[in-house]
This record gives C-alpha cells, sequence and structure tokens, in this order.
C-alpha cells in the first residue's frame, strides 16, 4: 500500500468525517487515523537528514456522490398563471317545490257566467215585482202612458200646493208631453166623476202668451181648447185639463185635483 493511497484514504476519511455527523463513521474514522500512525512510526530506520517536502500527488478519483442536502426555503409566489378552459357541463339541478295554483282565464269566465246568471235570476225576481206594484197601482186608478205613470191622491188643491204634493212624493205635476200621456191623464179625471178637472205643469206666469214647462223648457204638445188661452182678466197663468182632455188657462189660486205623473 503506497503513500498517496493511504493518504487518500486518510483524507477521504476526514472529508467524510466533516461531512457526515452519524457515530458509525466517526469509528472509521478513529481506525483510518490508527493505521497513519502505525506507518509513520515503521518508516524511522535511517539515520540521514529528513528529506525535502515531496510534491503533491496526482488528483484522487471523483468521490461518491454525498447524500441529499436538507430542503432549502420556499420560495416567492409565482405570478397567476393564464385562464384555463372552461369546465365541463353540470348536472342537472334537483326539481324544485310546486308553486301555487294560479287563477287560469277559464274558470274566471266561468266565475263571471255563474254571477250573470244569478243577476239574471235577481232581474227576473225584480220585473216580476215591478209588474205586481204597477198592476196594483193601475187597479188603484193609476194610468200608464210610455214609461209613465199618472196618478191622483183624491185630493184638489190650488196650483202651488199641488205642485209641492207631487214633488214631495217623488214626482211631478201631470205634464202630458204627447197624445198618449194627455188620455193617460184625462182618463184619471174620468174615474173621479164628469167635470173634473186638474192642473198641469205648465205656466206663463214669467213671460205672459208664452206657456213652458215647469222645467223651463219648450213645449212639444199642446191641446188647448177652443179659444184658449184667453188669459180672461189678465189673470189665467196656470193650465187646467178638462174631462174631455181638452185645456184652457185659469186662475193658479183655484182648486183642482191633484194628478202627478212618475
Ligand atoms: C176665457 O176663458 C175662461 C176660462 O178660463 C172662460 O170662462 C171665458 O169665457 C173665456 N173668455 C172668452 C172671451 O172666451
Ligand atoms: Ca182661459
Amino acid at each position: 500500500m503506497n503513500m498517496v493511497k493511504i493518504l487518500t484514504l486518510l483524507f477521504f476519511g476526514i472529508s467524510t468525517n466533516a461531512i457526515t455527523t452519524t457515530s458509525t463513521d466517526n469509528g472509521k474514522c478513529e481506525e483510518f487515523t490508527n493505521t497513519c500512525a502505525v506507518i509513520s512510526c515503521g518508516s524511522q530506520r535511517s539515520a540521514g537528514l529528513p528529506g525535502r517536502d515531496g510534491r503533491d500527488g496526482k488528483e484522487g478519483p471523483k468521490g461518491e456522490k454525498g447524500d441529499k442536502g436538507q430542503q432549502g426555503h420556499r420560495g416567492s409566489q409565482g405570478p397567476p398563471g393564464k385562464i384555463g378552459p372552461p369546465g365541463a357541463k353540470g348536472d342537472k339541478g334537483s326539481i324544485g317545490q310546486k308553486g301555487e295554483q294560479g287563477v287560469s282565464a277559464t274558470s274566471e269566465v266561468d266565475t263571471v257566467r255563474e254571477q250573470m246568471k244569478v243577476f239574471e235570476r235577481e232581474l227576473h225576481l225584480l220585473q216580476a215585482s215591478l209588474n205586481k206594484y204597477n198592476k196594483i197601482l193601475l187597479f188603484h186608478g193609476g194610468k200608464q202612458a210610455g214609461d209613465k205613470v199618472f196618478v191622483t191622491n183624491g185630493f184638489e188643491e190650488n196650483f202651488e200646493n199641488a205642485q209641492k204634493t207631487c214633488k214631495e212624493a217623488g214626482g211631478n205635476l201631470a205634464t202630458p208631453r204627447n197624445a198618449a200621456e194627455n188620455s193617460a191623464t184625462q182618463e184619471i179625471l174620468h174615474t173621479k166623476g164628469e167635470s173634473s178637472k186638474s192642473f198641469l205643469g205648465i205656466s206663463d206666469a214669467q213671460v205672459e202668451g208664452i206657456f213652458k214647462y215647469l222645467t223651463g223648457e219648450k213645449m212639444t204638445f199642446t191641446n188647448w181648447n177652443l179659444g184658449e188661452p184667453n188669459n180672461s182678466k189678465d189673470n189665467e197663468d196656470c193650465v187646467e185639463i178638462q174631462d174631455n182632455g181638452k185645456w184652457n188657462d185659469i186662475p193658479c189660486n183655484l182648486l183642482r185635483l191633484v194628478i202627478c205623473e212618475f
């Protein structure tokens, strides 16, 4: 075993010792150290002067790969990566709770139809009721003409009071606006006996000679007796209807049968 090899081994041992920390390697180092001491002692034979320092030996073979070092510190965070491709379509969600029942147009129409039927029935009952009271009224002396009904309370009053009575009853003083209405008024006079007379809702109190309805409207129908209106004694602003259906202007303070129209 030559010196170079021994030194190399020795160096290797020390190097190994410096790197490793295990107790097993420490034992190896002591072994090499002892070997070195024995050889050094054995070479002390000649008594000559010590020689010059030897030259450096050749570079030894490459050592074995060392053990893995300790893990390094964690690096700083890198830049964000590119946006990835869209993910696959997710699974279908579970079915939601059932909503409240809506009102269908069909059922609404049915409801309206039902209500119409109810209204129709009530309308028929109302019509029957009206017919009944109309019969009672006519039986009691009322006379109908179109949608008007003429009726008397059987009393005689002056023009002002007769008008008031009819208003309070919810009607008006009889005011025939056509032949049919005039006939209906006349018929009432017939039921009250001969030469019965009644005031009409007509007057020329505002402008002498120009008779108008009490509403102020122009007349649409007249049935004056021959020679009337004559404004006798310049005191005839009111009008009466006689049992022949003819009209005559008379003083407003006379008493006449009250006939109202409704
Ligand atoms: C005028 O009319 C009244 C009734 O209102 C009658 O009594 C009188 O005779 C009439 N006069 C004339 C001149 O026709
Ligand atoms: Ca007259």
